[in-house]
Formats: structure tokens, sequence, C-alpha cells
């Protein structure tokens, strides 16, 4: 009926530091959604399976060298090469679940040194989540987890400086989710946010475009 027609998926995206939990949930996420027969699709970012995703998977694992700032937009262009895709997929009534996104973009650019303005601003006019949870995470503890894989980045006194930069990117649309609970608690307080947030876009929240 019309309303199905006309009923889009909701954007939600997960967020946190490496070994946060976010690739566990969201694949949690996913199955459960699937069970209460939403439409829907896990995503992540980066997606290493394009020409520019294996720019960047090769530079994540030291294989390759690329100044700061050239990554960074690499990173950036790998969100922008998939938006139209995205768009489609909502406004057809896809809900996706996204690991990471621009907000890893900006963090953990700024926490190399650049300027936080400077690394929003190629993020502007992606397509801006209805919901981000949070996966809040003391970096000691994430470290202590163990399992960093050896790739750039994995480093506790680097992931310090995200965790700052994650703060001040916290806005309205954010949720942040103790990360050191149970896995079901969180789990279960996840499927709580992402039924809220799809049904507000099913009633329909129009989509809107990130920090323009
Ligand atoms: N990362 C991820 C960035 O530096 N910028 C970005 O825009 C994104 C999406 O890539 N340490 C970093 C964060 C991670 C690394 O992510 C790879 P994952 O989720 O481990 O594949």
């Amino acid at each position: 009926n019309g309303h199905h027609a006309s009923s889009r998926g909701a954007l939600i995206v997960l967020e946190g530091l490496d070994r946060s939990g976010k690739t566990l949930q969201s694949s949690r996420l996913l199955s459960y959604l699937e069970g209460e027969r939403i439409p829907v699709e896990l995503w992540r970012f980066p997606d290493r399976s394009t020409c520019v995703g294996q720019m960047i998977s090769s530079y994540l694992s030291n294989k390759s060298e690329l100044d700061d700032q050239t990554i960074h937009l690499l990173f950036s262009a790998n969100r922008w090469e998939k938006r139209s895709l995205m768009e489609t997929k909502l406004r057809s009534g896809t809900t996706l679940i996204v690991d990471r996104y621009s907000y890893s973009g900006v963090a953990f650019s700024s926490a190399k040194g650049l300027n936080i303005e400077w690394c929003k601003a190629p993020e502007m006019g992606l397509l801006a989540p209805d919901l981000v949870v949070y996966l809040d995470i003391p970096p000691e503890k994430a470290a202590a987890r163990g399992g960093y894989g050896g790739e750039r980045y994995e480093q506790l006194e680097f992931q310090r400086k995200v965790a700052q930069y994650y703060q001040i990117l916290h806005d309205a649309t954010w949720k942040s989710v103790d990360a050191c609970l149970p896995i079901e608690d969180i789990e279960k307080r996840l499927r709580e946010l992402a039924m809220d947030c799809v049904t507000t876009c099913h009633k329909g929240k129009p989509l809107s475009q990130l920090w323009l």
C-alpha cells in the first residue's frame, strides 16, 4: 500500500575505537532485524572491495605509504563512491547497518594532527545517519582485549587521541553505549535503539545530509 511504498529504511551507524565490539554487535543486530522481517543490509567502511578500498587496505597493512591528507581523502572517496547506492537502498526501504562512517574518518585523521574542519569538509553532503551508536570503551580496556591486528593506528597512545576526537564529534544523533557491559546487554540496548530508529524512518523522517 501507499504507506509502505513511501517508507524508507534507516541509516544506522556503529562507531567506536578499535576492539570496541562494533563488528560483533553489527552482525548480531543484522540477524535480529532480519528475524523481525525488516529489509536490512550490513555495510562497513572502509569498503575494501573497491579499487579505492584496495589502496586503503594496502595503506592500513603498511604495504604502501601515503601522506595523511591523501589517505584521508581516499577514505572519504570510499564513502562517496557508495553514496548513490546507499541512497537508493534507503529510499527503497532497506535499512543499512554501517560499521564505521565519517566519524571514524574525522576522528582518526584529526588524531594525527590534521585540522578537524579540514577533515570534515569532504564528508559534507554524504547521507547523515539517523542513529549513531558509539560503543564507548576506555582505550586501555580496548587494548587489554588484545587482538590489535598490527594494522596502522592500532596502538594505545593513538587510540587515546582518537577517543578525544570522537568526543568532540558527539551530536544529537549519537547514543553512547557502555562497551564494557556484557555482550547480551549491549545487544539488547542496540535492538531497542535500532527498532525506534527504524520506526521513526518508516513514519517519514526525511533523509538529510551530513555537516552542511
Ligand atoms: N579508519 C576507518 C580511518 O582512519 N578512516 C575512516 O574513514 C575509516 C572508515 O581504518 N583502525 C580506520 C579505523 C580503523 C581502520 O577499520 C580499519 P576496520 O573497521 O578495522 O576495518
